[in-house]
């Protein structure tokens, strides 16, 4: 249930958005020589959890996010366009939507030329990988499948030893989990709901070949989508969206976290406000340059910002290329040379199963995923995969997945002053280890079936797409860029808040970690270096 907090604040979002402001909350604590007590650059899971739990302790805050404000109706009387249908809304100042599936039978049917704007979805190219992320007040939690997922404590314990799991899984992910309002499908739904036939057919078939099925909880409120089925409610996720926004029923971060931000009165969110630096003054307060754009990504006011405390939760590229500028400029020349360091894809490779005609997956699909196959017991080839939504909106016989592997390769940032921009160096041959394992698993789902892969989806007659990601991890790396709470090595009151710190894999979808993560360190640096 919503709290009164939370409905005030999201009906201050609404209410923003609709008069066409930029801005939601105080203004004056995002104007041009303001100074403000804390500053949290981003608005995705990390950035919210440090501006609610800032907020809650009496700290103003101020928020700058690049993307737009997602709150008001266009022309249509929807906020976010389908998959299908893509229209400028969709992507990020492109001509032509890039979706991750670029191809039908190898047909160039699925991209649309679109006009350039601020849309919801960025795909950032860097050569051999591409990074999908999310724009907007609410970061990835816009665009995202919602799964919420907890990683397994002992390769937790793997990838973030220094961080205390009893009081991750005792304490930090239940309260993630509680205040994101993640839910698990009703198994009855899922069984008899003609939308969940491809998820049903993946997994009886995994089932068949001796795999290991799970349920995953997710963000998207199943209630709602029972009552889209009924035909009481507006369709969204039964409806083709996700990938460019829901419209309704996902429970993104402008309905929980943020709204709960916004609903205590001390914190301003500004939208279309893009930081591009980052200086002390000699009081040891951070300046933040940042250029507030117009939706032709024309600057509007370039404004300088004055913050005692800092937050980067401008996810894992963002704050890992502020931080890189930062020191490689001069700036702030003390940050850790590991910065740029360990980041990784979090091993995912997507990839699709031609089924035979007796096992459809459906003309109708949800595009919310609610299982996974979990193959990470094997030790020769580790898996946790998703089973992926294909909403065509005709029949495809087609399984589709999100394999997250153990890919052991890193990748690193550099800083291209030239360019002035952070520069991803990841080769192909990385990806391998990943493709590697997850083909061992669909090949063996293939043999019990006597059925092959899909080679017309991705583009170049590939099977497996392992040249983007969904999943971007590390950069700034806890317990290397930073102490073991995310404080950068080299400053003081300057911190990494979101999917930067988590060293490029996790085994599952990210973000309730992220979030989780983020409780864990706040708490403590708001008990000790702030209140
Ligand atoms: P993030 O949510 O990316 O937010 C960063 C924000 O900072 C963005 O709004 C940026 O626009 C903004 N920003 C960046 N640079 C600047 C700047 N210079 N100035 C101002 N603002 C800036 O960060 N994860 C799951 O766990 N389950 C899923 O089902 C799932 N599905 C996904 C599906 C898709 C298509 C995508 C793209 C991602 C998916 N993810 C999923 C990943 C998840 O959304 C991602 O890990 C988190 O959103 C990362 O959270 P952060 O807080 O790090």
């Amino acid at each position: 249930m919503a709290t009164r907090r939370q409905i005030l604040g999201y009906s201050a979002l609404t209410a923003a958005a609709a008069a066409g402001l930029a801005v939601v909350g105080p203004r004056a604590a995002a104007a041009d020589g303001a100074r403000v007590p804390a500053l949290v650059i981003g608005t995705g899971y990390g950035a919210a959890v440090s501006a609610l739990r800032l907020a809650e302790a009496g700290i103003p805050v101020t928020m700058l996010e690049m993307g737009r404000l997602w709150s008001e109706p266009a022309e249509d009387g929807n906020v976010f366009c389908t998959i299908t249908a893509p229209d400028r809304r969709s992507m990020w100042f492109r001509s032509r939507t890039e979706a991750p599936l670029a191809t039908f039978l190898w047909l160039d049917v699925v991209n649309r030329d679109i006009e350039p704007y601020p849309g919801v979805l960025d795909r950032v190219d860097h050569g051999d990988m591409a990074v999908y992320v999310g724009r907007g007040v609410g970061g990835g939690s816009l665009v995202n499948g919602g799964m919420a997922v907890v990683p397994r404590r002992d390769y937790f314990g793997r990838v973030l030893p220094q961080v205390d799991a009893d009081a991750m899984y005792d304490r930090y992910y239940p309260l993630a989990q509680t205040e994101l309002r993640a839910n698990t499908i009703d198994q009855g739904f899922h069984r008899d709901s003609d939308y969940y036939r491809f998820s049903r057919t993946a997994a009886a078939q995994a089932e068949a070949a001796g795999l290991k099925t799970a349920f995953v909880p997710g963000v998207y409120d199943f209630d709602y989508m029972r009552r889209e089925e009924a035909g009481t409610a507006p369709e969204s996720a039964l409806g083709g969206e996700l990938l460019y926004g829901n419209n309704h029923g996902k429970m993104s971060l402008p309905k929980t976290y943020l709204a709960k931000a916004l609903g205590t009165g001390l914190v301003t969110i500004a939208a279309r406000h893009e930081v591009r630096r980052i200086e002390q003054d000699a009081d040891g307060d951070y300046l933040v340059t940042v250029e507030h754009k117009d939706d032709a990504d024309e600057v509007i006011a370039t404004k300088q910002i004055g913050a005692r405390h800092l937050f980067l939760g401008a996810g894992s590229l963002g704050t890992t290329e502020l931080l890189l500028r930062a020191r490689d400029t001069g700036d702030l020349p003390d940050l850790d040379e590991s910065i740029g360091q360990g980041w990784g894809p979090n091993g995912n490779v997507m990839t699709a199963r031609a089924n035979q005609v007796w096992a459809p997956t459906g003309v109708k699909q949800s595009t919310i995923p609610v299982m996974g196959i979990d193959d990470w017991d094997n030790e020769d080839a580790r898996v946790f995969a998703e089973i992926a939504p294909l909403p065509a909106g005709i029949e495809t016989w087609a399984s589709l997945y999100l394999a997250i592997t153990d890919n052991p390769e890193r990748g690193h940032f550099t800083y291209d002053a030239a360019a002035d921009r952070a520069v991803l160096h990841w080769s192909a041959d990385q990806a391998e280890p990943g493709t590697a394992a997850a083909k061992s698993l669909f090949d063996r789902l293939n043999r019990a079936h006597g059925t092959s892969y899909r080679y017309d989806l991705f583009g170049g007659n590939r099977a497996f797409a392992d040249d983007f990601c969904y999943h971007p991890l590390g950069g700034v790396v806890l317990g290397e860029a930073t102490d073991d709470y995310g404080r950068l090595n080299g400053y003081e009151r300057l911190y990494a808040t979101d999917s930067s710190l988590i060293p490029g894999a996790l085994g599952v979808n990210p973000l309730v970690t992220i979030t989780a993560l983020a409780e864990r360190n706040l708490e403590a640096v708001i008990g000790a270096d702030i209140a």
